[in-house]
């Protein structure tokens, strides 16, 4: 490939990764040694991770980064990503000041908290890398709905650390990339051979690069920078020797310094090492050794410079923890600090006067700062962070699917069908997706109108052929539903990437992943982490609980309502009608695009049941608040059935056996704990604030006696409903499932599980019981 003659002034560059490196250890520093501490914790922080980061990241920031180009940062160099924003006039200096405090620069880049613009959050190693990938993807299906002009679109990048090359969750986002023929990324790893805890294995050194060349991945490696480089090309014996060098005792000798370079290439090369020792002295060679590939601006810059295509990339380019620090290689130095003695040794090596610690340019000689500054207002990176994209989509009435009899799941797909058949902007805004279970969570129908999305145009063979199938499914550029594989963090961080579409692209999308309940522990963390960031998604999972009967075993789920309960940035909705599901996919459509929204997890089953008639409409807001009374209590009532979804009908029918011998009986409706859980604890909040209001949750149970009981039921961890008791201090019998992986007929599972009519009955009357 043709270089394109180097324009960038190297020298300035080299100026700022020095800068970054200053600013970044003292923002730390500030922190643990000089900012009054309030309660004696260590505050911590990352010098060496983040020294091991400043060449690379200055090449980029300053150098190759186009305006439309999007960086998930590696979490701990999070304080060089601010100190770039410093630089360029987007950070303030209060907010390095309070790094690690409550409202300060966050420890690891945040979306949603730090005041300067982060395209990805970053902190669960692993994620932050392959959500760049799925972002990419993202970027093409809105080039080819026609919502990203050409001259708009960028490339992804991720800042990566060695050892988050470990994480698996990287290689399933390869795979799917590979797949969909995904591009425009760069991943770039700080290959300084270290970890937290130790150096890193050698017996992986080269199998990664085999491992992206054959997902079609370009793997550019940058071990040496143009000084060692050159020395090693002089001395073949002496680069013999340093390759055989394993990673430890590569650190090692980094961290000991020139003295012990020489003494270990006397005793090993003799002879053979004489030359290059005579003209080099224990300064300059440990100098020279450290003349790596990620601390060589320019061998960054040609790199970069020279992949300009759309092929994705990895560059592995070798560093030095903590490069230019007293611990560089130090093999303990993840979260090492520098001490005072040592903070001032290195303020007088870079030129920063004492108490002169902030001042961006500190250090740079006239001559020079005509140059720095010249590239600091050269920066195409964005510097104020993007207006975030809502209220963008009119979401109209959706009514409730016709049948007497029907599931949640099938009226999911009914809903999906009619909101495509009948268009609209919402329909073309919907994209669905799911990890290979798209026609067993009833997407089948939508897909077989909307289409798969492909980058180029797919045949449906069978089709073609004219074999019958329910599933008629081509792809092309305008199809609305995204094909995965069987890796449920895929999904996640698909829903991560499709979730931010409105504030990385400025076209908000309407994200739908399905799949089985019990998979969304699958991928725990990338949904926890798609909520941390404020995506927004709608997540339906079905089939649940053990109403899923024969099929049974491990596709049992009953604690995800206990996940939901305890996810930040994700609402539970559990359906048990189909009218129920019509206005809860209304709400989780209007949350997606309103700014004070967030996203919505429905959990549904394939049971059909009867569905219930309605006297008036009064149930719908109690619904969306997460419980209504399905049969009124009479005031003051000794007793409930407090029920969720799939189980209703067993709850309708020990209710109407009941109701003669326990007079004013109700039956709640809850249709999320997770809703009626925050109500009650914001209400609490308000009342120490002064606001006087019951939450939801209290005005309906206060329509019982102080002394009723309520009989709980769920096919789902019984602890899901059973703390309904503590709220007005009601007795409660908790039924739900506590074990799972029986096979069964749903009457033989629920009876054995404890989830019929005879366990409601019973459970009432002994809560009925004279205590
Ligand atoms: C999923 C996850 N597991 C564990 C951690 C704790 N952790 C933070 S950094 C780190 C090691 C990072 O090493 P590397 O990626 O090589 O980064 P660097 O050497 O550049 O600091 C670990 C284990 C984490 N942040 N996320
Ligand atoms: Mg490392």
């Amino acid at each position: 490939m043709m270089l394109k003659p180097l324009t960038t002034d190297i020298d300035a560059l080299r100026i700022l990764d020095e800068r970054l490196r200053w600013l970044s250890a003292w923002t730390i520093h500030h922190a643990n040694h000089v900012r009054e501490s309030q309660d004696g914790l260590k505050v911590g922080g990352h010098q060496a991770s983040c020294a091991s980061m400043t060449t690379i990241m200055a090449a980029l920031y300053f150098h190759a980064l186009g305006p439309n180009d999007r960086v998930a940062v590696k979490p701990h160099a999070g304080p060089v990503l601010h100190a770039i924003h410093y630089l360029l006039g987007s950070q303030s200096r209060e907010a390095l000041e309070s790094f690690r405090a409550l409202g300060g620069a966050q420890s690891y880049p945040s979306r949603t908290k730090d005041e300067i613009p982060v395209d990805f959050s970053t902190g669960s190693v692993g994620l932050g890398v392959a959500v760049t990938l799925f972002a990419s993807l993202i970027q093409d299906y809105l080039s080819a709905h026609g919502w990203v002009d050409e001259q708009d679109r960028g490339r992804f990048v991720a800042l990566i650390g060695d050892a988050e090359l470990d994480e698996g969750n990287i290689y399933e986002a390869i795979i799917e990339g590979a797949k969909h023929d995904v591009r425009n990324l760069w991943w770039i790893v700080d290959y300084n051979r270290q970890s937290l805890d130790a150096t890193s294995a050698d017996r992986m050194f080269e199998r990664f690069d085999e491992i992206f060349r054959s997902c079609g991945w370009r793997v550019v490696e940058l071990r040496y920078g143009k000084k060692l480089s050159a020395a090693l090309e002089r001395y073949k014996p002496l680069k013999e020797w340093l390759e055989q060098l394993s990673n430890a005792e590569l650190s090692a000798l980094h961290y000991q310094g020139g003295a012990a370079w020489r003494a270990r290439i006397t005793a090993e090369l003799g002879k053979k090492g004489g030359a290059f020792l005579k003209e080099h002295d224990d300064a300059a060679l440990a100098s020279l050794f450290t003349d790596l590939g990620g601390h060589c601006m320019e061998t960054l810059v040609e790199a970069f410079d020279a992949a300009q295509d759309d092929v994705p990339t990895l560059f592995i380019a070798w560093t030095i923890k903590g490069f230019g620090l007293p611990f560089a290689g130090h093999k303990d130095n993840h979260a090492g600090l520098m001490n005072p003695t040592q903070l001032a040794a290195l303020r007088e090596s870079m030129g920063v006067r004492e108490g002169h610690e902030w001042e961006p340019l500190e250090g740079i000689g006239d001559n020079a700062r005509t140059g720095v500054q010249a590239l600091l207002d050269r920066s195409q990176i964005v510097r104020e962070k993007r207006d975030r994209s809502f209220r963008t989509t009119a979401v109209p009435e959706i009514p409730r699917p016709s049948g007497e009899e029907q599931s949640t799941q099938a009226a999911f797909g009914r809903i999906l069908l009619d909101l495509s058949k009948g268009g609209g902007d919402l329909a073309g805004k919907i994209v669905t997706t799911s990890p290979d279970v798209t026609v067993s969570t009833n997407l089948g129908a939508w897909v077989n109108q909307r289409g798969l999305f492909r980058r180029s145009e797919m045949p449906d063979v069978f089709a073609k052929a004219k074999i019958a199938s329910a599933q008629k499914w081509s792809g092309g550029n305008n199809g609305q539903h995204v094909e995965l594989g069987i890796a449920e963090s895929n999904l996640f961080l698909m829903l991560a990437a499709a979730g931010l579409s409105g504030d990385l692209f400025g076209t908000r999308l309407f994200p739908i992943g399905t799949l089985y309940d019990p998979f969304i522990a699958r991928g725990l963390d990338a949904l926890n982490y798609a909520c941390y960031q404020d995506a927004r998604f709608l997540l339906v999972a079905t089939p649940s609980g053990i109403t899923l009967g024969p099929e049974g075993g491990a596709h049992q789920s009953i604690n995800p309502p206990l996940i939901a309960l305890g996810q930040p940035g994700l609402r539970h909705y559990e359906p048990a009608f189909a009218d129920e599901l019509a206005v809860m996919m209304q709400e989780a459509f209007r949350l997606i695009d309103d700014p004070g929204g967030e996203s919505t997890y429905l959990r549904l089953s394939t049971r059909s049941i009867r569905q219930v008639e309605r006297g008036d409409q009064a149930w719908r807001d109690g619904a969306l608040k997460g419980g209504y009374w399905l049969r009124e209590p009479g005031y003051g009532a000794e007793a409930a059935i407090v029920a969720m979804g799939a189980v209703m009908p067993e709850a309708l029918a020990a209710w109407e056996e009941l109701r003669e011998d326990v007079p004013g009986l109700g039956l709640l409706s809850v249709t999320s704990p997770d809703l009626l859980h925050r109500g009650w604890t914001a209400g609490q909040a308000n009342r120490w604030q002064g606001q006087r209001s019951a939450s939801h949750v209290e005005q309906l149970l206060s329509r019982l006696s102080p002394s009723a009981g309520l009989v709980t039921l769920a096919d789902a961890a019984p602890a899901s409903l059973s703390w309904l008791g503590g709220v007005l201090g009601h007795r409660v019998a908790p039924l739900g499932v506590e074990k799972f992986g029986q096979t069964g007929s749903l009457a033989d599972l629920y009876a054995t599980y404890r989830l019929d009519g005879d366990a409601i009955t019973e459970a009432v009357a002994e809560l009925l019981l004279p205590a």
